[in-house]
């Protein structure tokens, strides 16, 4: 059995990739997160008789040998799913756009830097020469005009306004589109970015202007990405920063844009634990306070490496730090007892580096845990 997956807080370049994997692998059964966007919840509830999906618990994990993976590459998003990280045999492909590397390692992969997941997937119905339905080509083309921000986003590549073109030779429909693609702007949101316009400031790092802005929110709160991104415009800042502080989780919510290539968001977030695209990223710290995260982002911004001081703030406090001179099975050991997924590495009092669980797997040490992608990226909040 053949099973498509892709990330939770599913957005519509997922869920277009998702379809678009049935066409390619005909007899593969897509398979859906019960945590999607909410503008893809209301699509799916819209046209649920077009489309069929399945959930995880209607899968019998011991029947797939055939994994297929779109547009994630980590384990941790995939939910419950990820659980097949463990199997031994399983043929997997995956399709992604995120260049960043995780921790699926795939039989077979096309991964390569695109606006949108969708774009490269519609390059292979193409050369199929596969037909196209209305509906498939309206929703396909909300994935990437989602993923590319209406191909403004400076991670937009000419061939995903290409395949826009060609969705709308396909009969992809504007006006469903456009119902969708509403920014999932509510009460909730607009008092979030009213407090953080309240307490804006602006600083200059490198020439360029930036705005980081810390705040405390309750609970779980969906498009904080749609609202640091409207922070930005209205700051008019060359790249914007919301820290979400949930005190009773313990956890920070970092959320980037930016609008200048020389702040690529991918890679500062991936310099906190998470990932992106090089205009829109995020990031998931625990036990970590604002300050030293700002401090951080700041570090970041002008390029410097030695981040050493920061990273000892940002990790959960007493800091567990290990000797160079520690065994890898210690080490194993120590990061199981601690739950964190890296430890700093000391020799004389100096940091000299990171281990951390992937390592292990690089040196086969058995790893007594499953691993997690801490990033959260872009679409958990409203965009992948
Ligand atoms: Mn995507």
């Amino acid at each position: 059995m053949q099973i498509v997956v892709t990330h939770r807080n599913t957005d519509f370049d997922a869920l277009s990739s998702l379809v678009a994997a049935t066409l390619i692998y005909p007899g593969s059964v897509p398979v859906i997160s019960k945590t999607v966007n909410p503008n893809v919840r209301q699509f799916l509830s819209i046209h649920k008789d077009v489309f069929h999906f399945y959930e995880p618990d209607e899968i019998d994990m011991n029947r797939v040998d055939r994994l297929i993976v779109v547009d994630v590459n980590c384990w941790g998003r995939l939910g419950r799913i990820g659980r097949l990280s463990e199997k031994q045999d399983l043929e997997i492909r995956l399709w992604d756009h995120h260049l960043m590397p995780g921790d699926i390692e795939p039989t077979w992969k096309h991964v390569e830097e695109m606006g949108a997941n969708i774009t490269l997937m519609i390059r292979e119905l193409k050369n199929r020469k596969i037909q196209l339905t209305p509906i498939q080509a309206t929703l396909f083309l909300t994935g990437i005009y989602e993923d590319t921000g209406n191909l403004m986003f400076p991670s937009s590549q000419a061939e995903d306004a290409f395949a826009a073109g060609y969705l709308m030779e396909q009969k992809a429909d504007l006006n469903i589109l456009g119902t969708f693609l509403r920014p999932a702007y509510g009460e909730k949101q607009k008092n979030i970015l009213f407090e953080m316009l309240q307490t804006a400031d602006r600083m200059r790092i490198n020439g360029f202007s930036v705005s980081i802005n810390k705040m405390d929110i309750q609970g779980h709160v969906d498009s904080l990405a749609v609202v640091v991104r409207m922070y930005r415009e209205i700051m008019n800042v060359d790249a914007a920063f919301g820290i979400f502080m949930d005190r009773e989780r313990q956890r920070a919510i970092v959320i980037g844009r930016s609008n200048i290539d020389a702040i690529n968001m991918g890679y500062l977030m991936k310099g906190l634990g998470g990932g992106g695209h090089p205009g829109a990223g995020s990031a998931m710290l625990k036990a970590v306070n604002s300050d030293a995260v700002e401090n951080m982002i700041v570090d970041l911004i002008q390029g410097n490496q030695q981040t050493s001081v920061q990273i000892s703030d940002l990790m959960s406090f007493p800091v567990v730090t290990i000797s160079s001179d520690t065994t890898m099975e210690t080490a194993a050991e120590i990061l199981r007892e601690k739950g964190c997924t890296g430890i700093p590495v000391l020799e004389d009092g100096n940091l000299i580096g990171m281990i951390s669980r992937r390592d292990f797997k690089k040196n086969q040490v058995k790893i007594p845990y499953e691993i997690t992608c801490q990033g959260v990226y872009e679409h958990q909040c409203g965009d992948d």
